[in-house]
């Protein structure tokens, strides 16, 4: 670097040692609190950064009013950080399940770092200003005692009504928020704020193309092929699918059941329920019920439904992600789209391995009972070791609580 710098006509010397970095920050008062806003997201790690005015966010259903968290909210700011196309493609081939487990729980991190710098550097300026969690917070619902027994999950603030208010992206067929860029491989995180701030332009043309290969690639079928509801948001009339019951996603996310119906392929939970799903809202909820409140992780006092920030830090967590196909198969060019498609289509089923890992069929597969309501799958020459499996936990590298409980439990084969 020259040993000075010259600023309108100001001269820094090298030996006064106002350094670079100063100077930046002699020059930040120069821009606006959003620019500064937008400025510091970045830094931290954001790729996308929007900003939703309170007027803007009235129209949308309850869970798009930021009020609700911060009275005096005034302004929504939403980020997005992106996900690396390999570690997905490895993912949804069933190359490897650990690396996009480990990558969400990294983005959950680096979402609350930029919601934290946000939060500090409004509160510093004088406004109030609230994060919204990344995940796993929802308003109470009647009647329930806690999340194994809720159904609508509404979260105190949505991260998708906020994103599309302000510009980030709109909403795709599949219900997920789809940017411009990098379709529906973000994750995104809010920062609530009394600030008046310039709200950004609305994204105009909605980049979701109507292809339906999110629908296919949905275990439990969740996403209607063609059923429209409308969703208002920011003025904007979003048209996208009807979806199943939130319980019936949950079902096929938390990985109660992961094989689809012809039985080709699953994501990546080896575990089974009679199949179809029950038809009715009622019945659909009931089972997922039962299944939450009979999952050894669920029963976990420490699971991340406690307190998500927690389990986000904490080195030991396992962010168990078996599905997320509708999302991870969401690339900008319609091209990807259907590479991530035949990769998903052929990509197997998934078992549970002796010693605890997820592995891809090479074999005859069996379903066995457990005691948590589902089936496991199961490749039948391993079925038949579980006979002379050492039981003691320790010997066993499973990630997930219920896999290493069904293994200590599942009985064995009659010879
Ligand atoms: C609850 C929740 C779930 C629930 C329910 C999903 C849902 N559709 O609401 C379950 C467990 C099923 C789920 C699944 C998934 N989730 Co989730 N989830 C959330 C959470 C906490 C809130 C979602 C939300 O805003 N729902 C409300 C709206 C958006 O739901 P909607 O179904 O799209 O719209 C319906 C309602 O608005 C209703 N409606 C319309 N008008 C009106 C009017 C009134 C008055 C009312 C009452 C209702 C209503 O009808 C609409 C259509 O059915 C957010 C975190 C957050 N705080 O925002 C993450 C979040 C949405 N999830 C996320 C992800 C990635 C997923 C999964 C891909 C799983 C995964 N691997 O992580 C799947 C995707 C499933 C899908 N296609 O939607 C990301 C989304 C990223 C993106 N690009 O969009 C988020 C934002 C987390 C994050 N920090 O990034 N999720
Ligand atoms: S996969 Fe296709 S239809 Fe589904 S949300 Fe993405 S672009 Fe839209
Ligand atoms: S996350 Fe999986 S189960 Fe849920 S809607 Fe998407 S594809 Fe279906």
């Amino acid at each position: 670097m020259n040993d000075l710098v010259r600023i309108d006509g100001y001269r820094y010397e090298d030996d006064a040692k106002i350094s670079l970095e100063q100077i930046l920050d002699d020059l930040s008062i120069l821009m606006t609190v959003a620019e500064r806003i937008k400025s510091i997201a970045r830094e931290k790690g954001a790729t996308l950064v929007g900003i939703a005015s309170k007027q803007r966010l009235l129209d949308s259903p309850p869970s798009g009013d930021p009020r609700y968290l911060l009275p005096s909210a005034q302004s929504a700011i939403s980020f997005a950080v992106t996900m690396d196309g390999k570690t997905v493609r490895d993912f949804i081939s069933k190359k490897d399940w650990l690396s996009h487990c480990e990558e969400r729980k990294y983005m959950a991190r680096l979402l609350y770092v930029v919601t934290d710098c946000l939060v500090n550097f409004l509160r510093s300026e004088g406004f109030d200003a609230v994060g919204v969690d990344g995940n796993n917070a929802y308003r109470p619902e009647k009647s329930t005692s806690d999340v194994t027994e809720m159904t609508e999950f509404i979260p105190d603030f949505s991260h998708r009504y906020g994103a599309v208010a302000a510009g980030i992206g709109r909403i795709g067929w599949s219900g997920n928020l789809i940017t411009r860029d990098y379709g529906a491989m973000v994750e995104l995180g809010t920062v609530l704020t009394s600030a008046q701030l310039e709200p950004d332009p609305l994204l105009e043309k909605n980049p979701c193309d109507r292809c339906k290969i999110c629908a296919a690639v949905c275990p439990v079928g969740m996403i209607s092929k063609k059923n429209v509801v409308t969703v208002r948001v920011a003025g904007i009339d979003e048209e996208i699918a009807e979806k199943r019951p939130n319980s019936c996603c949950w079902i096929g996310c938390s990985g109660y059941h992961g094989l689809e119906p012809n039985g080709k392929w699953s994501n990546w939970s080896p575990y089974r329920l009679q199949h179809p799903l029950p038809e009715s809202k009622k019945e659909l909820d009931a089972l997922n019920a039962r299944l939450m409140k009979s999952d050894p992780q669920m029963r976990l006092g420490n699971n991340s439904f406690q307190d998500y920030r927690k389990a986000m830090f904490d080195s030991d967590w396992f962010t168990n992600t078996v599905c997320g196909n509708c999302r991870s198969v969401c690339w900008h060019e319609r091209e990807d789209r259907k590479k991530n498609w035949r990769l998903i289509i052929n990509s197997g089923v998934v078992t549970l391995g002796l010693d605890g890992e997820h592995v891809v069929a090479k074999e005859e597969v069996v379903e066995v009972d457990t005691p948590y309501g589902v089936r496991v799958a199961v490749q039948k020459s391993d079925y038949k070791g579980i006979a002379c499996l050492d039981k003691d936990p320790r010997s066993i590298r499973a990630r997930a609580a219920i896999d290493l409980e069904v293994l200590s439990s599942i009985s064995c084969p009659q010879n």
